[in-house]
This record gives structure tokens, C-alpha cells and sequence, in this order.
């Protein structure tokens, strides 16, 4: 075999190969991963992928450099999650790698899909732990923590490879893959013409699952007789892009309906059968519970306690592609296992023509609720007071999106998420991005980035200052690659609340607070974008007018009363000293 130098491969290599031309591991790679349609990969460069990521933007994929790995990993999560495309994040070995599988093991807790995809040392190193540059068996660390993980050693390998894990990505429950490129492939060569004849397309990649119409009948049984149905949709709805049908259910079924919260919007957040201001209600009453593409997890109380009412009241039907989601907290009594699209259309179809929608009794009782709800809130949003609460912040925010529908939201922390993901409307399917099934913080820079590359649409960030800290440093990223991306951050000074104390009485702060009035908008200006400081509603509808409407990166500082959070937002219960007061409050009562 004759060698080949970089310039000969890459003249050779793209387009017809002459004979006897060479091609190598890199470029087998770019060209697998574009036949099959990777048009962006996020990444930190290094040793051995530094030339990979130089060759594929060469070769027309857009390659974005992070600060770091987690960072770029998030993004390709969300990328993911917007898409229906496996988001590809590319690292270093051993750190490089460990900073990206935090955002594998996302990406797969969220059954969004994604590849990871890091360079390796070299494999007879690494196996006898003689020391390798950072050395580390990656394959078998990766394994447990997402939905696939290989390792090509060959080049004539690549093609396939490749192909693996984009199916194994997005067929049946979408997750995570980890591929594994030892520093040696990269650099491997063979024939050109051979390479290009191993590269493989992968035909139908998540191919339609449709349910059986046993299942469609045993579901309308149970629907059919509902007195107070309810519809809860979840993410996986909103990933399933099949916004016409999950639509076309929910309206002909006449079911009021709960968005998760990253399913707002799949059908407006003011719909008239929309139920979110009255979670509590629905509930607590209704009879039979028609999930689609959610899991009942945490967030839902995992379908029982007294969230849901009295024990024994709920009937559910429950569509997922995963057939053992069915039963995995409460019993499922109608199982429809399938993709969101087609079973909705199956119950569509199978509800024909003399479908009786829910009586009046039940729909009145929840839009009332849902009326006094909003007006209540209303009025909370008018508040003007001086510093800030969350509610006149989030007021004007609530405003900015009603008026740009099209922007993505973007939201993390404890209270600036919990108050936000009630508070903003939103209009559109796929418009809100946030912490997902972990309640991750530090998601936000990759997701607003994703967010801005995959849509070409604006971003609106709305950040709690602790949960920008993880990731602060992308707003050069932000900068760097001119993202229409507006972050807003709930500078309250600190986690949850800024107003904690240290309980020795000594000099260092409490745990759970920060500098006091940091001035973050200087992080932004310091590469190039707008910084604002907004302490009145005013100043902020000001500020996120002006940076929605140019584009031009920006970063508001709105100030936030220090006293205005709750300890860990909604979900404060969660925390064990709040059970062990709660048992100890109970055992008081008995
Ligand atoms: P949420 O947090 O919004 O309640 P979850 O992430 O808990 O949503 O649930 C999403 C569910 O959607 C998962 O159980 C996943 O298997 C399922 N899912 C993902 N894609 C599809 C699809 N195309 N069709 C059907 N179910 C899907
Ligand atoms: N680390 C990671 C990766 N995820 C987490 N969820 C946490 C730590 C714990 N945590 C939360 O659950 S919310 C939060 C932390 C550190 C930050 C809350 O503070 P904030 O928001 O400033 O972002 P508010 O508005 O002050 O509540
Ligand atoms: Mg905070």
C-alpha cells in the first residue's frame, strides 16, 4: 500500500476517485456522516479529532466550537430534539469525552437522540493500562449510560459503523450512542474507490411503528366512556413532529389537555381545550388519562398520590413507542404501542363520525378554572414593584414571545424555570427548550445555540443566575458565531434565594448565594455583544425588544428581589428535610 500525505488525500478524495487514489479514516467519516444528511456537529478540538473537525467544515458541515465539551453535548441534545436527527457532539478522549457524557446520558434520559463521538488512544495501550495520552476505556464507560455504544477499528468499517449508530439514535425510543474512534483509524487508509463503495445510507431510519387495531379498539373502549377525560402530552409528542395529527386528536376527541412542559405550544398555550392553568383540577378529577409521548416519572407524581386523586379513580391509555413504558408506575389499561402520528391517526379514524365529545359539565368546570386562574395571574403580572419578583419580570417576557411566536424559548433554573414555564405562553410546537426529565442546570448556552443554528429563528434565554454560571463562558460562542440569541438572566444573587445566611455567623457567605449585584451584562460586552442592566419592567421590555428585533447577541442582567425565590422552587417537597418535616407533620395529626 502506498502512503498518501494530507493534500493528496484531500484532492484525491470527493467526487469520482481516480484509480489507485487514497482515501483515509477522516475523510471516510466526514463523507458517512454527510450521506446521511449531519449537516452541523458541535465540538472542542484537540488531540485526536482537531484535523476531523478542519476537514468536515472543509467539506461544507458546520462545525461549532464550544468552550466546552458539555456545552457543545447539549447542543447536539437539543439539536436532537428539534431536528429528529441524531445531534453529533465530537470530543477528545478520556476528559474531553467524560465532559460530553453528561450530555449523552441526557440526551437518553430525554429519549432524544444524539451520537457522542470521541477520539480514543490507542486500544493495546489502553487495555494494558501501560499510560497512554489520556488513556481510558472509554467504550465500557459510555456503555451503561446510553442507548448503544461501538468502536470501529477499521476503516472499511466506517461506513457502517456510522450507520449503526444513527439507526440505533433514532429507531424505536430515540437515545443516546456513543462511537468510538481510536486516534489509529483516523489515519488508517484504503482505495478510494473501495472507501466510497463502504460508505452506507441508512433507508427509513425510524420507520413508522403502527399500533394493532386491537389496541385501537381496547383504547376507544375506554375512552368512549370517559365522563372526565383528560389528554396529557409530553415531549415525546413534540418530538414526534407529527403536530397535525396530535392536533387533530385532541380536537376531535374534545378532551381538555396538559402540555408538559416542553410540549407547550405543540397546540397553542391559549387553545380553548388547553388545561394548564388548571393542572391541580384535572388532575386530581379526571377519569380516564390519555398520555401521549410522556412517561408518568416524577413529574407526574408517577401516576398515583394525592396529586391524582383518590386511589383506584383513573382508567389510562398511554401511547409509546416503548413498549415497556406500559406499566412502569400505574397500570396502563389500553397500551398503545406505536409512534405518536400513527396511533393518533388510528384513534382519529377509529373515533368516526358519532363521536361523542365530553359533556358540558366537565369542559365548563375546567375552562372556568382555567378563566379565574389567568386572571389571577394577570394582575400579579402588572406588579411594578422595585426590585423586581419574578412575576414582573416574567410579564414582560410573556409579552416579547406572544409578539414573536416563532422564537425559541430557552429556560433554566429553580424559580426563574418554574415560574417562567407558567407564566410564558407559547404558540408554536418545538419552541421551548429546558432542563428536561433531570432538571439539569448549565443546558441553557448549548441548548440556545442548537436552538439558534437549527431554526435560523431568535432565541430568548431566560437563565436563574446560578444556572448560567455552569456554562457562562459560551457567550463567547454566542459571540463568536453572531447567534440571534438573547439571554436574560433572574439575578436574585444567588440559588433560589440571595438572602441566605452563613449559620456559624462566620465570614464566608451562606452555601446557596452568590456576589452580590454581579454584573453579568459585562460578560457579554466583553466579546463584542450588548450588555444591559434592567432593574424596572420598563428597562427590560426595552432591552428585549431591541435585541429580539436586531438579532445582535445580548445578555439582560434583570435584577430580582433577593427575597422573592422558594427553596428549590416548585419542587421543594423533594428535598429530604422537607419529607422528614412533613412525616414528622403528619405523625402529629395521627
Ligand atoms: P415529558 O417529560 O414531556 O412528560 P417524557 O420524556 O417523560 O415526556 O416522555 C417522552 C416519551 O415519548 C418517552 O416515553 C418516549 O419513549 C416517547 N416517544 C418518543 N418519541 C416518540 C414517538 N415518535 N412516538 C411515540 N412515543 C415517542
Ligand atoms: N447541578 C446540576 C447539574 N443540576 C442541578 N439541578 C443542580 C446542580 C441543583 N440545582 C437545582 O436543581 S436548581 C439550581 C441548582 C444549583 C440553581 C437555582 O438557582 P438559579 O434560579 O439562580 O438558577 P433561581 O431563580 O435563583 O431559583
Ligand atoms: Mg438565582
Amino acid at each position: 500500500m502506498s502512503t498518501a500525505t494530507a493534500e493528496t488525500i484531500d484532492a484525491d478524495f470527493g467526487g469520482a476517485s481516480a484509480p489507485g487514489a487514497l482515501t483515509d479514516g477522516f475523510h471516510l467519516l466526514i463523507d458517512a456522516l454527510k450521506l446521511n444528511g449531519v449537516e452541523t456537529i458541535y465540538n472542542v478540538p484537540g488531540i485526536p479529532i482537531t484535523d476531523l473537525g478542519r476537514y468536515a467544515q472543509g467539506e461544507g458541515i458546520r462545525v461549532l466550537s464550544f468552550r466546552h465539551e458539555q456545552s457543545a453535548g447539549y447542543a447536539a441534545a437539543a439539536a436532537g430534539f428539534l431536528t429528529k436527527k441524531p445531534g453529533i457532539c465530537m470530543t477528545v478522549s478520556a476528559p474531553g469525552f467524560l465532559n460530553g457524557l453528561t450530555a449523552l446520558a441526557h440526551a437518553n434520559t430525554n429519549c432524544w437522540p444524539m451520537i457522542l463521538i470521541s477520539g480514543s488512544s490507542e486500544r493495546e495501550i489502553v487495555d494494558l493500562m501501560q499510560g497512554d495520552y489520556e488513556e481510558m476505556d472509554q467504550l465500557a464507560i459510555a456503555k451503561p449510560l446510553c442507548k448503544a455504544a461501538y468502536r470501529i477499528l477499521h476503516a472499511q468499517d466506517i461506513g457502517i459503523g456510522v450507520a449503526r449508530a444513527i439507526r440505533s439514535a433514532v429507531s424505536g425510543r430515540p437515545g443516546g450512542v456513543y462511537l468510538d474512534i481510536p486516534a489509529s483509524l483516523l489515519g488508517q487508509t484504503m482505495d478510494a474507490i473501495e472507501g466510497e463503495r463502504s460508505l452506507v445510507k441508512v433507508i427509513d431510519p425510524s420507520p413508522a411503528q403502527i399500533p394493532g387495531p386491537d389496541a385501537v379498539a381496547r383504547a376507544i373502549d375506554v375512552l368512549k366512556d370517559a365522563e372526565k377525560p383528560l389528554i396529557i402530552l409530553g415531549k415525546g409528542a413534540a418530538y414526534a413532529q407529527a403536530d397535525d395529527e396530535v392536533r387533530a386528536l385532541v380536537e376531535k376527541s374534545g378532551f381538555p389537555f396538559l402540555p408538559m412542559s416542553m410540549a407547550k405550544g405543540l397546540l397553542p398555550d391559549d387553545h380553548p381545550q388547553c388545561a394548564a392553568a388548571a393542572r391541580s383540577l384535572v388532575l386530581k378529577e379526571a377519569d380516564v388519562v390519555l398520555m401521549v409521548g410522556a412517561r408518568l416519572n416524577w413529574l407526574l407524581s408517577h401516576g398515583k398520590g394525592r396529586q391524582w386523586g383518590e386511589p383506584g379513580s383513573k382508567k389510562f391509555v398511554q401511547i409509546d413507542i416503548e413498549p415497556r413504558e406500559m406499566d412502569s408506575n400505574v397500570e396502563i389499561a389500553a397500551p398503545l404501542v406505536g409512534d405518536v402520528g400513527s396511533c393518533a391517526k388510528a384513534l382519529v379514524e377509529a373515533m368516526g363520525d358519532d363521536w361523542r365529545k365530553p359533556s358540558g359539565a366537565w369542559t365548563v368546570a375546567v375552562s372556568s378554572k382555567v378563566q379565574g386562574n389567568v386572571e389571577k395571574m394577570a394582575s400579579r403580572l402588572q406588579n411594578n414593584s422595585t426590585p423586581m419578583d419574578y412575576y414582573a419580570a416574567l410579564g414582560v417576557l410573556k409579552q416579547a414571545i406572544k409578539e414573536r411566536p416563532d422564537a425559541v424559548l430557552v429556560n433554566e433554573g429553580a424559580n426563574a424555570l418554574d415560574f417562567a414555564r407558567s407564566v410564558i405562553d407559547l404558540y408554536k410546537p418545538r419552541k421551548r427548550i429546558d432542563v428536561g426529565t433531570w432538571g439539569i442546570m448549565g443546558v441553557g448556552m448549548g441548548n440556545a445555540i442548537a436552538a439558534a443554528v437549527e431554526t435560523g429563528n431568535r432565541v430568548l434565554a431566560v437563565e436563574g443566575d446560578s444556572a448560567f454560571g455552569f456554562a457562562g463562558m459560551e457567550v463567547e460562542t454566542i459571540c463568536r458565531y453572531n447567534l440571534p440569541v438573547c439571554i436574560v438572566i433572574f439575578n436574585n444573587n444567588g440559588i433560589y434565594r440571595g438572602d441566605d445566611v452563613n449559620r456559624s455567623g462566620g465570614a464566608d457567605p451562606a452555601t446557596t448565594v452568590f456576589v452580590e449585584d454581579s454584573r453579568y451584562e459585562k460578560m457579554m460586552e466583553a466579546f463584542g455583544g450588548a450588555g444591559v442592566y434592567a432593574t424596572t419592567p420598563d428597562e427590560l421590555s426595552r432591552a428585549v425588544s431591541e435585541a429580539m428585533d436586531s438579532g445582535r447577541p445580548t445578555l439582560i442582567n434583570a435584577v430580582i428581589d433577593p427575597a422573592a425565590g422558594k427553596e428549590s422552587g416548585n419542587i421543594g417537597s423533594l428535598n429530604p428535610q422537607s419529607v422528614v418535616a412533613e412525616m414528622r407533620a403528619k405523625a402529629r395529626q395521627t
